[in-house]
Order: structure tokens, then C-alpha cells, then sequence
């Protein structure tokens, strides 16, 4: 996790200001502004953005939702509403699991808010793409690239994600299911 941290991580920082160099207007923005109108970023920096932004924010909330290993569940307003739209707990977790360990190549699985009635859903994307391309903020995410497993599970990314479930900070995702809650303006 720390080399994932400072090498993978860092280096997707290291790229976005790097691209963004030449445009100070949107080095002002925030970074999740940048990808909610990635289609008004000048075609020049639009794949480095989209990439180097997104490899940003998606890493922000997978190191946000991690905590130390505790045997948890998910309670308040997302343990209601993993019930509500998935049946159960159970059922979200094996859906979950499903979508990320069979994402073919590098990408994420995330937990997310879908727009307009506020239903969670469970979303796969490619590479660093972004959930807040699509408008729909994230609650919860694993990378399933490569790199986020092989120093430790090699190829084994299934076991990766069952070591993964055990540090999920449930507390956290609550919080982001609250803000996100407010309105689409909310992280
Ligand atoms: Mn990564």
C-alpha cells in the first residue's frame, strides 16, 4: 500500500500538474470540477487529464475508505440503503466482488450514487476513468489494476479482494452517502 501510495499514486499527481502547466485557469480548478466538464478541457491535455485526474481522485477515495482490519458492516444510512437496492449486504458484497474481479485488465469497481433517484449502483470503468465524468459521485472503489496486487497476491486478484473487504472503513462511506445526499454540488 505505501508503494502504491508513493510511486503509482504520486505519479498521477506528478503528470496532472504537468499537463495543466500551460493552462493556470485550470490549475485553479478543482480536480473534480476538471473531470465533471472534461469535455471543455482543451483537446491538447484532455486524455492527460482524464487519466491523470481521474488516477488522482480514484486513489484519494480508495486510500479515504480504508481503515485498519476490523469485522465490520456497513450500518446506518448505507447499511439502509445496501439493503434497500441490493437485497442484502450479502448480495451487494458478491455483486461487488463479481464486478471486480472479473474487470478485464486495469480498472476500478465502484460503489456509486446514480442520478436521479439517488439508487446505488455498482459501475465498472477502464483504466482511471472517472465516476464523476458520468455525474454520479463515488462511495466506495478497489483498483483492480495490476499494480494495487501483485507485490502481495501476484496474480491472485481474488484474494486480494477478500483481504480487501476486511479494511473497508464503513463509517467513511456513510459519510460520503450523506454528503452525496446534499446535492450534486457534494463530492
Ligand atoms: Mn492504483
Amino acid at each position: 500500500m505505501e508503494f502504491h501510495h508513493d510511486k503509482h499514486h504520486a505519479a498521477y499527481v506528478d503528470n496532472l500538474n504537468k499537463a495543466l502547466e500551460p493552462y493556470p485557469q485550470l490549475a485553479e480548478l478543482a480536480v473534480e470540477d476538471l473531470l465533471r466538464r472534461l469535455d471543455q478541457v482543451p483537446d491538447a491535455i484532455r486524455t492527460a487529464v482524464r487519466n491523470n485526474a481521474g488516477g488522482h481522485v480514484n486513489h484519494q477515495l480508495f486510500w479515504d475508505i480504508l481503515g485498519p482490519p476490523a469485522d465490520r458492516s456497513p450500518k446506518g444510512a448505507i447499511g439502509d440503503a445496501l439493503k434497500r437496492d441490493f437485497g442484502s449486504f450479502e448480495h451487494f458484497q458478491a455483486l461487488f466482488t463479481d464486478a471486480a474481479t472479473t474487470h478485464f485488465g486495469a480498472g476500478w469497481a465502484f460503489l456509486v450514487m446514480s442520478a436521479p433517484r439517488q439508487r446505488l449502483k455498482i459501475v465498472s470503468l477502464p483504466n482511471q476513468d472517472s465516476v464523476l465524468e458520468h455525474g454520479t459521485p463515488g462511495l466506495l472503489c478497489c483498483d483492480v489494476w495490476e499494480h494495487a496486487y501483485y507485490l502481495k497476491y501476484r496474480n491472485r486478484r481474488a484474494d486480494y479482494l477478500n483481504a480487501w473487504w476486511k479494511v473497508v472503513a464503513w463509517d467513511v462511506v456513510d459519510e460520503r452517502l450523506r454528503d452525496a445526499m446534499v446535492g450534486p454540488s457534494a463530492r
